[in-house]
């Protein structure tokens, strides 16, 4: 379904006296504190985040799953799920792909979609965590698996989604590594490594030179005794090792509880190492709860990081990807997503108004108070009515999940799909 740009405006207008009432009383307050409030909605407009093929229907858990209806039924109907919510919120322009869940059987019409949607292909994602049929089991690992014929048929499997990724425009490949073991004894912790080392270091010099390879660290899950890759320092390591165009890719939700995962981000942007995010949220393991729901405060610190990285020429911001890697077992995914986006600008522009020349001064100073409140002091601005204006510059809703509520999109999804429609995915 293709959402009324008529009815969008007109939807906007009913919000627009109060929305300019608000704008207006925070716009005049941050110029008078000295922030450039048009830089800041242009920046604001100018970050869009992916949203992965596999998060727009239902995930489960794996003690069972609730069908949301109206899924889509396949890549296409991806595709214009994507483009509504570029429709609505303007903070998402590229999809991520899961090979071989969305192997496209016409490119040229999985193209030309795309294009009339506006959206293009963010990272490639290679899958060597199930079996679907191919002559070797993913069972005891892929690329690091003890088996020879094994860890060569998972390198092919890559360098085929490096192919499909090319034709479609893609620049990058996500490598996220099942393998490990469950048991004390049932791999060589050491050979393992090796073995992974050694099929990376091949996907690498498959990839194009304009491209860049992901690598992504999870501590535990599905194995629970060992994870090839259980760190953001393991990851960083293994990319060295192939190649300058390798580089760590951040999951939030991977990391052990109460892990400073805002240090482990300057560590990565100091050396030049961060890849890209994974934005979810989590209370207790790789929950892949809406990003922002349990931790905000962490987001936004985690934003402070990367803006004065940046900032300081540490590593480039247009280097890094970011993406939504969440699950939705109990909300109607496009209402998730909608809400993860927000959150994602949300904790951006607080990061931004960060009075930085104060921040280094207190530092420098030893003053501990004065620094936390220079944070504070962003972090507890409600910045809603920028977030939003930026939003209604680029004609996207005043109002996302208001708008999409009250155009019955569900309803009309599970019309046009069915009510057991299924999507592939996590
Ligand atoms: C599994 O933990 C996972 O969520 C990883 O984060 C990957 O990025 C994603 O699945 C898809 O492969
Ligand atoms: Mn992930
Ligand atoms: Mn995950």
């Amino acid at each position: 379904m293709k959402l009324s740009l008529e009815q969008l405006q007109e939807y906007n207008q009913s919000l627009f006296s109060s929305h300019q009432e608000e704008f207006g009383f925070l716009a005049n307050q941050l110029s008078k504190e000295g922030n450039d409030v048009n830089g800041l909605v242009e920046k604001i407009k100018a970050f869009q985040i992916a949203v992965p093929s596999w998060a727009l229907g239902a995930g489960g858990t794996r003690f069972g799953r609730f069908g949301i209806g109206g899924e889509p039924r396949d890549l296409e109907e991806k595709l214009e799920d994507i483009g509504l919510l570029k429709a609505l919120t303007q903070k998402t322009d590229s999809v991520s792909l899961h090979i071989p869940w969305d192997i496209p059987s016409d490119y040229a019409s999985i193209q030309s979609k795309a294009e009339s949607l506006g959206i293009s292909f963010d990272a490639m994602n290679s899958n060597t965590f199930q079996d679907y049929g191919q002559p070797h089991s993913y069972k005891l690992g892929s690329l690091g698996n003890a088996k020879k014929s094994v860890r060569d048929q998972a390198v092919a499997h890559n360098v085929e989604v490096i192919e499909i990724g090319k034709k479609l425009g893609s620049k990058g490949l996500t490598v996220w590594l099942a393998d490990g073991s469950n048991f004390p004894g049932q791999a060589s912790l050491r050979n393992s490594l090796h073995w992974t080392q050694e099929s990376l270091s091949e996907i690498y010099q498959a990839m194009p030179e304009d491209w860049k390879l992901l690598v992504e660290y999870k501590p535990y899950e599905p194995n629970f005794y060992h994870t090839i890759i259980p760190d953001w320092g393991t990851s960083s390591l293994l990319c060295k090792s192939v190649g300058d165009r390798a580089k760590v890719l951040v999951d939030l939700g991977h990391h052990l509880p109460n892990t400073n995962i805002e240090q482990i981000v300057a560590t990565l942007v100091y050396q030049d190492m961060l890849a890209g995010f994974h934005f979810n949220d989590s209370k207790y393991g790789d929950d892949d709860l809406t990003t922002g729901s349990i931790k905000p405060y962490q987001l936004f610190l985690i934003f402070c990081e990367l803006i004065s990285g940046s900032e300081d020429g540490a590593q480039a911001w247009e280097s890094i990807s970011w993406m939504i890697d969440a699950s939705h077992n109990t909300k109607d995914p496009l209402e998730d997503l909608m809400q993860a986006l927000e959150m994602i600008s949300i904790s951006f522009t607080k990061a931004l108004l960060v009075n930085r020349e104060k921040l280094t001064a207190c530092q420098m100073e030893g003053d501990v108070v004065g620094a936390q409140e220079c944070l504070q002091e962003a972090f507890q601005r409600d910045v809603r009515p920028l977030v939003k204006e930026a939003r209604i510059q680029l004609g996207g809703a005043a109002d996302p999940i208001g708008h999409y509520r009250k155009m019955d999109v569900r309803k009309k999804l599970i019309q046009e799909r069915g009510a057991e429609s299924r999507s592939t995915g996590l």
